[in-house]
């Protein structure tokens, strides 16, 4: 079971890594050398997603990486129709930062009948956009306000809601290609005061961030961008 196993390495303080792939980004002919890349790295984990994406690629891509490695794949969707058999999990998101029903209930219940039709293990993750600088793909395609950087109090707040009502992950995002991560502190306030493990993401991309991420209290890690633009990154 992935979410044990997360939760074990939680409990060890196993720190976790995972590689985002996003399909609309990624050269088919490219996978091979890039799972091989990905067996040779520190991560833990492949998250497969994006925004905007069509569900065929997906199967595509996950069935060639599920040829080339044994790290769970696990779903980063961006929306019912991102969803594939073929991968081992899913975070099942829902987006508590933003007050836009789609991404709260609508979504999440359209998924269902999908989901029913395979044997993907179903993770509920809370899932909050912290302000990064910059405009993010979940911000636009949400149509939903990112949480102020500055507002850690509220932000732990909202993690600890996100708790009560059943989430097993919380993930503080900044958003693929964000200009700044999300602030250290925060990172800390959340983990101090929850229970679940803390994912973290966007605009992470160096080791010592991943690092000082880690530091603050962050669970796992996740790398989108900084490997997606140098596929040498966890060997250089
Ligand atoms: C985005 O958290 C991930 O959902 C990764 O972001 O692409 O900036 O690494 P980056």
């Amino acid at each position: 079971m992935i979410y044990h196993d997360i939760l074990s390495a939680k409990k060890s303080g196993r720190k976790l890594l995972a590689v985002l792939l996003d399909p609309d980004k990624i050269a088919m002919d490219s996978i091979a050398l890039l799972t091989e890349k990905i067996n040779a790295s520190p991560a833990t984990h492949i998250f497969v997603g994006g925004s905007i994406v069509e569900a065929d690629i997906i199967d595509e891509l996950i069935i060639a990486l599920k040829q080339k490695t044994t790290l769970p794949v696990l779903l980063f969707p961006g929306n019912p129709s991102q969803i594939s058999k073929e991968a081992d999990g899913i975070l099942f998101l829902t987006l508590l930062s933003g007050r836009n029903p789609d991404y709260l209930i609508e979504h999440q219940v359209n998924a269902v009948p999908v989901l029913k039709k395979t044997s993907l293990e179903v993770i509920s993750t809370g899932y909050i956009l912290i302000e990064s600088g910059t405009q993010t793909a979940v911000e636009r395609v949400s149509k939903t306000e990112p949480l102020a950087r500055n507002n850690a109090e509220y932000v732990l707040q909202t993690a600890q809601a996100g708790e009560y009502i059943g989430n097993k992950l919380i993930y503080l995002e900044a958003g693929s290609g964000a200009q700044w991560a999300v602030p250290l502190e925060m990172i800390a306030k959340v983990s101090a005061n929850t229970e679940v493990p803390v994912i973290v993401g966007g605009g992470i991309r160096s080791k010592k961030a991943i690092e000082e991420a880690y530091a603050a209290g962050a669970d796992l890690v996740v790398i989108g961008t900084a490997f997606e633009n140098d596929h040498n990154f966890f060997n250089s």
